[in-house]
């Protein structure tokens, strides 16, 4: 019984600081997600949105996973000098307070490598986006034309 009680008050602990971390005006919002059609024998996919941070604190997209792939990655599209594109991975995505960093081709994406099947237009894609403090979003991503 003492043992009951003790894993109660444990949630309940947990529940408050939950609260308490909301209160800090702390607040990810994911919006327009979207993710283009996988193209032939191509097998990697990209997922684009927008992330607004309406909260009072800066916060960091660290990481990405996908069911639908082996693996989903950070990355930025770059034109060098020449015009040729390339993209690096990034470590993290920092979204001041108050501001936004739009994901888009030709720029910051979510790489999903090996996909497990190909993308058509109408699929959707499981997206879970891990941020430094807002901790998981999950999202559902459509497939449609860019
Ligand atoms: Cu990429």
């Amino acid at each position: 019984m003492l043992k009951i009680f003790a894993i109660l008050s444990l949630s309940a602990i947990l529940v408050l600081t939950g609260c308490a971390q909301q209160s800090t005006g702390l607040q990810i919002k994911i919006e327009d997600a979207w993710a283009r059609p996988s193209a032939g024998v191509d097998m990697n996919g990209a997922i684009y949105f927008q992330i607004v941070n309406d909260g009072k604190e800066a916060d960091k997209l660290i990481s990405a996973y996908t069911p639908s792939a082996q693996a989903a990655e950070v990355h930025e599209s770059m034109a060098d000098d020449n015009g040729v594109m390339s993209m690096t991975p990034r470590e993290n995505v920092e979204v001041s307070a108050g501001g936004e960093v739009e994901f888009k081709p030709g720029g910051l994406h979510i790489m999903l490598v090996d996909l497990k099947q190909p993308l058509a237009v109408g699929d959707e894609v499981s997206l879970t986006l891990r941020f430094e403090k807002a901790g998981e979003i999950v999202l559902n991503v459509k497939v449609r034309e860019p």
